[in-house]
């Protein structure tokens, strides 16, 4: 039995950030409560205390500074080589990437910094000649500290935000087939997702329902679809892109464009839904022709296929077969229809479209070299 074990979310394991204040606070209390041990009762008093004001500050600027490694490095590199493009364009989608290497390297910086502080004082620390010269040096070295940490609040709790924001990300496997939904606004895309897999996604009565990126899970025995001697059930992606593939080029704003860079690292397949409810309105099937051959056209490389959604609405009111013609004859390739709120109808669809022979190749020649690879490891 193959068995494929899906990649996640590489942000999913990143802790929260401490805020600067309770990391000040943490870093005094420790200073605080440790001692030096083995310092002999026969050493001088003034020996005694500039170890004790040593080790105070080595505490305090020690656990700053695995603090801020510490954060820095739970973040993985932010570029191809550390992340998928998917997760590299959902980065930035929700923070620039410029922005968020400027926060994570003024962490770094920070720590060199504190950690030259640290060697200067206890330097001066241990050349000190009065009891109370050592304790000042401690002190100005925990100011100083103090002060650069304070510096970093802002970007720590920025840090924070971005953090949250990418836990959510859904966990994707690029080596795993996806299947796209797309069309415009309310036309079952968010049904057809729900009823093949197990994603729960919301439906609305209205557009621009779907705010987020879903993905779904779902198994289709290719083995049988595919007339193989045994059964394989290969796992599959399918996932709702709101607001990303729903409307033209022109009126996309810098962020869809991001999230359409993500859909085109991701798709192996798109299925492009034409609203079952309008789609006997010219204008409105125009529009959504223009929509499907501009996908087309900036998605080149990915098989596009099409289907007329809600069929149960285009059945009753008997037109189904000419409607269907009149898209055939515009898009020069022949489509599925759907009844988007039915699960054995979209399931059957689903498997329509796997078996298609374009995908059949991508499967064969990609997929399943994947899957015997990891499973001969
Ligand atoms: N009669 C009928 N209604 C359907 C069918 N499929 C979906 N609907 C309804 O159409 C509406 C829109 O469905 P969604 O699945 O939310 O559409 P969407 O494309 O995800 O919409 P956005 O996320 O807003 O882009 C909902 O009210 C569904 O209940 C269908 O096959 N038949
Ligand atoms: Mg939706």
């Amino acid at each position: 039995m193959v068995e494929i074990k899906p990649l996640a979310n590489p942000f999913r394991e990143l802790k929260p950030i401490v805020p600067a204040r309770k990391l000040l606070e943490q870093a005094k209390l420790r200073a605080i409560r440790s001692s030096p041990v083995g310092i002999s009762d026969r050493v001088h008093p003034l020996v005694r205390v500039k170890r004790v004001e040593e080790h105070r500050l080595l505490k305090f600027e020690t656990y700053l500074e695995d603090k801020l490694d510490e954060i820095v490095r739970s973040f993985p590199q932010l570029d191809d080589e550390g992340l998928h493009p998917f997760y590299l364009e959902m980065l930035q989608i929700i923070v620039p990437l410029d922005e968020m290497k400027k926060i994570l390297g003024s962490i770094l910086g920070t720590l060199r910094v504190i950690r030259q502080i640290r060697r200067e004082y206890v330097r001066k620390i241990r050349y000190a000649n009065r009891r109370s010269e050592a304790k000042h040096y401690r002190f100005q070295a925990v100011g100083r500290i103090s002060s650069l940490i304070r510096q970093l609040s802002t970007r720590l709790e920025m840090l924070e935000s971005i953090r949250r924001q990418l836990k959510r990300l859904p966990n994707i496997d690029p080596n795993l087939p996806t299947l796209c939904l797309a069309g415009y606004p309310n036309t079952g895309k968010s049904s057809f997702v729900r009823n093949v897999t197990r994603a729960r996604v919301k439906i609305g009565e209205y557009p621009f329902t779907t705010e987020e990126v879903h993905i779904g899970h779902c198994e289709i025995d290719i083995g049988q679809l595919y007339g193989y001697p045994i059964s394989f059930e290969l796992p599959w992606q399918i996932v709702d892109t709101p607001g990303i593939l729903d409307r033209p080029l022109e009126a996309r704003k810098a962020i869809e464009l991001r999230a359409l860079a993500a859909i085109e690292s991701l798709a192996s397949v798109i299925l492009y839904l034409f609203d079952g409810a309008l789609i006997e309105i010219k204008s409105v099937r125009e529009e959504q022709i223009n929509l499907f051959k501009h996908i087309k056209k900036i998605l080149p490389d990915i098989p596009i296929m099409w289907a007329i959604s809600k069929e149960d609405l285009v059945k009753e009111r008997g037109n189904l077969a000419e409607l269907q013609n009149i898209l055939e004859n515009e898009l020069s390739s022949s489509g599925l229809t759907i009844q988007t709120n039915n699960p054995i109808s979209c399931e059957t669809a689903l498997k329509k479209i796997v078996k298609h022979s374009k995908v059949r190749r991508l499967v064969e020649n990609r997929f399943l070299k994947i899957a015997e690879s990891s499973s001969s490891m």
